[in-house]
């Protein structure tokens, strides 16, 4: 086949605030909207390579973006190399620190170059980088946040309903401890014997806090305790995962594999669950699920399931993907749910394409 060159040629970056169909109530925050910064970049070919990342906090969009723009300029009219710009980006981005608002943007322009190259190869970015398709197990996070007890039941029926998922993620961090049991025993007494159900502190805890909770919590079967308390605080997250039966989950917060490596080194939890947009994008992505594998850990998989999917299926000891339809209302083609799996679509790069009505709209 004749190699052409596929050099960059524009972007385009848009910002969205889409409403969640189930606001987030949870102990990082509560949210009735989604933020999303979406880009655009443009080929020599026609090809246009596409990612979105979600800061959270759609204040911060707008430094995320022009933070974008410098990262872009200098790579304008030269070959798509993810990888090159991905390391040269580093190098840039160093002066300010290699995490936060200058990470998410090399991410998001890693993940768009990585889907541009994989269009031009004409394969799905699962296949592009070595692997196959196949569904991708996850569990449907679109619920069960610090909502009153009594309507739990009900929401993990209708979510696991949903895509015939097998399982659900629920919100702990409630004021009283006995609050968090009550809402455990509810969600576990609700559902099929074989369904997983996972939960989640988002940091609300103190780390003494944490030893009594997670004490009263360990014996109900729940699949994994993920980030009790601080993220950063990897010396008490090593005394309470060699405490508690039940797996410690961290990751989502890890800026880049570096922070996944020293997690791992302090033996501060059982599993990861990186964040595609903090760990760095796909190149970031790869690098650390390299550092798991040399670990023997599990890795599941944080918010982004579309692009998330297919990097599931090149990630040795792939565990969970987490399932949030948050993106649906701007994307043109959504990914299907089947069985309690994603459906990564046999078509070049990642499948994400936008419906532009929505997008403008947001
Ligand atoms: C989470 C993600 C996004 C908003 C609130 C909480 C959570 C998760 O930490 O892991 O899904
Ligand atoms: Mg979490």
């Amino acid at each position: 086949m004749p190699r052409t060159e596929l050099n960059l040629t524009g972007f385009k970056i848009r910002i969205a605030n889409v409403p969640l169909k189930r606001p987030v109530i949870s102990r990082v925050g509560a949210f009735e909207n989604w933020a999303f910064v979406c880009l655009d970049i443009e080929t020599s070919h026609g090809i246009v390579g596409r990612s979105y990342i979600a800061p959270y906090l759609i204040g911060h969009s707008g430094a995320i973006a022009v933070s974008m723009e410098a990262l872009l300029e200098p790579l304008m009219d030269q070959p798509i190399a993810p990888v090159t710009a991905f390391d040269d980006g580093l190098k840039r981005i160093s002066l300010m620190g290699k995490s936060g608002i200058a990470l998410y943007a090399l991410a998001a322009i890693d993940m768009a170059l990585w889907d541009a190259h994989a269009q031009a190869a004409g394969a799905p970015l699962a296949e592009h980088l070595g692997g196959t398709l196949a569904p991708v197990r996850a569990y449907n996070s679109s619920g069960l946040w610090l909502s009153p007890v009594e309507t739990l039941a009900k929401e993990a029926d209708d979510l696991l309903t949903e895509g015939k998922f097998n399982a659900v993620k629920l919100r702990f961090g409630r004021a009283e401890r006995r609050e968090d049991l009550a809402a455990a025993l509810v969600v576990l007494d609700s559902v099929e014997p074989g369904i997983s159900v996972m939960s989640d502190f988002n940091q609300g805890l103190t780390f003494s806090e944490a030893l009594l909770r997670l004490k009263m919590l360990d014996d109900l079967g729940l699949y994994w305790f993920e980030e009790p308390i601080a993220y950063h605080d990897l010396a008490n997250c090593a005394a309470l995962t060699l405490r508690t039966k039940t797996p410690i989950q961290l990751g989502e917060n890890f800026h880049g594999p570096r922070d996944m490596h020293e997690a791992l080194r302090q033996n501060a939890c059982d599993m990861v669950m990186p964040d595609v947009m903090r760990i760095g994008g796909v190149t970031g992505w790869i690098r650390a699920s390299a550092i798991a594998a040399e670990y023997g850990i599990d890795v599941s998989s944080h918010l982004f399931p579309e692009i998330s999917s297919h990097l599931m299926r090149v990630t040795p000891n792939a565990d969970w993907l987490e399932w949030t339809d948050w993106a649906e209302p701007i994307l043109a083609e959504p990914f299907e749910i089947k069985d309690g799996c994603v459906v990564i679509p046999n078509q070049p790069g990642t499948g994400i394409n936008w419906n532009e009505k929505t997008l403008e709209r947001y």
